[in-house]
C-alpha cells in the first residue's frame, strides 16, 4: 500500500481572513506540512502586524489586502497571487463576520451584510480560484462552516442562515467540481476561543456556562484544534472526501446536554 500523504510541500495555499484567530491557526498548520501560505485580510494594519506572529513560528507568508465581498477586488487579489506566488492549490474560505441581534431588531441591511461576507464571498473567491484548479485538474477548497450550519440559536439568524447555506453551497460545489479532481469540503468548528467569541466568553458571560454544558470535552476549543482537519482536507490523504463538513466541536453535536451531579462518578 502506498504511504498515505499529508505532505503539502510545493502547494500554494490562500487563507482568507488569516491575520489572527482560526485563519492564522489553519494557515500555520498548512505551513507545517510545507505549504506556501498567502494571507488575506481586509485591514492593512492587521496584515502588517501578523507577519511577526507567523515569523515567530517559522512561517514566511505572502500577505495581500482585498475585500472578499468584492468581485473586482477578489479578481485583482487572486491575479496578483497567481502572478507573484503561483496558482492556488488550496483555498480556505475562512473570512467571516457575525452580528448578534434579535430578528425583530435587525435591519435588513445588517442581515444582508452577514450573508455577503459569510455566504456570498466564499462563492466569489471560489469561482475566481477554481478556474485554474479546473484547468490543472487539481485543487482543494475548504469552507469554514459552523455549529450554526446545523443549529439555530437566538440572535444569530443572519449568521446561521449564511453558515447553513455555506454547508449546502459546499455540497453543490462538490456536485459540479469533484469531476475535475477538486475536493470541496467544510470544517464546522465548535465554540472556539477567538476575538469573534470574546463578547460571549469573557467576563463571566452566561453563554460560557451553556458552552460548558453542551461541550462534552468541557472546554472552549482553541484555534489550533482546527489545523488537523484542515491538513487532512488539504492533502492527498483526503482525496476521496468530498462535499463533507468535518465538525471539530469537542462533541457538541453528539450531545443534548447534561445536568451537573446526575450520577456523576
Ligand atoms: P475572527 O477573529 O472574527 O476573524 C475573521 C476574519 O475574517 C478576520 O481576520 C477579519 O478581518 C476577516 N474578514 C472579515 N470580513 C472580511 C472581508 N470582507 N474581507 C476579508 N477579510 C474579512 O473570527 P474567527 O473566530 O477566527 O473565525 C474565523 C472563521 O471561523 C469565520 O468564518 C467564523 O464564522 C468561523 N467560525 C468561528 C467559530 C468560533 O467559535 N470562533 C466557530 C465556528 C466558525 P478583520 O479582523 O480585519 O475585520
Ligand atoms: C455564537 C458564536 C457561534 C460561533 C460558531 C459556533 O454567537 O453563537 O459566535 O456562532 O462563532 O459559529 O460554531
Amino acid at each position: 500500500m502506498n504511504k498515505i500523504s499529508f505532505d503539502l510541500t510545493g502547494k500554494v495555499a490562500l487563507v482568507t481572513g488569516a491575520t489572527h484567530g482560526i485563519g492564522m491557526a489553519v494557515a500555520k498548520g498548512l505551513a507545517q506540512q510545507g505549504a506556501k501560505i498567502c494571507v488575506n485580510d481586509i485591514d492593512q494594519t492587521k496584515l502588517e502586524a501578523c507577519e511577526e506572529a507567523y515569523r515567530k513560528d517559522g512561517v514566511e507568508v505572502y500577505r495581500l489586502i482585498f475585500d472578499v465581498t468584492s468581485e473586482a477586488d477578489v479578481d485583482r487579489g487572486i491575479s496578483q497571487i497567481e502572478r507573484d506566488v503561483g496558482p492556488i492549490d488550496i483555498l480556505v474560505n475562512n473570512a467571516g463576520i457575525i452580528k448578534r441581534i434579535p430578528i425583530l431588531d435587525m435591519d435588513i441591511a445588517e442581515f444582508k451584510q452577514v450573508i455577503e461576507v459569510d455566504l456570498v464571498s466564499p462563492l466569489i473567491v471560489s469561482k475566481r480560484v477554481v478556474r485554474s484548479m479546473i484547468k490543472r485538474r487539481a485543487g482543494k477548497i475548504i469552507n469554514m462552516c459552523s455549529m450554526m450550519s446545523v443549529y439555530g440559536r437566538q440572535n444569530v439568524s443572519a449568521y446561521a442562515s449564511a453558515k447553513g447555506g455555506l454547508k449546502l453551497l459546499t455540497q453543490n460545489m462538490c456536485c459540479e467540481w469533484a469531476k475535475y479532481n477538486i475536493n470541496i469540503n467544510g470544517i464546522g468548528p465548535g465554540y472556539i476561543a477567538t476575538a469573534q467569541t470574546a463578547p460571549i466568553r469573557v467576563g463571566g458571560h452566561p453563554f460560557n456556562d451553556l458552552v460548558m454544558t453542551r461541550t462534552p470535552a468541557n472546554r472552549w476549543g482553541e484555534p489550533e484544534d482546527l489545523a488537523g482537519a484542515a491538513i487532512l482536507l488539504a492533502s492527498e490523504a483526503g482525496r476521496f472526501i468530498n462535499g463533507q463538513v468535518i465538525y471539530v466541536d469537542g462533541g457538541i453535536l453528539a450531545n443534548f446536554g447534561y445536568v451537573q451531579g446526575e450520577n456523576e462518578p
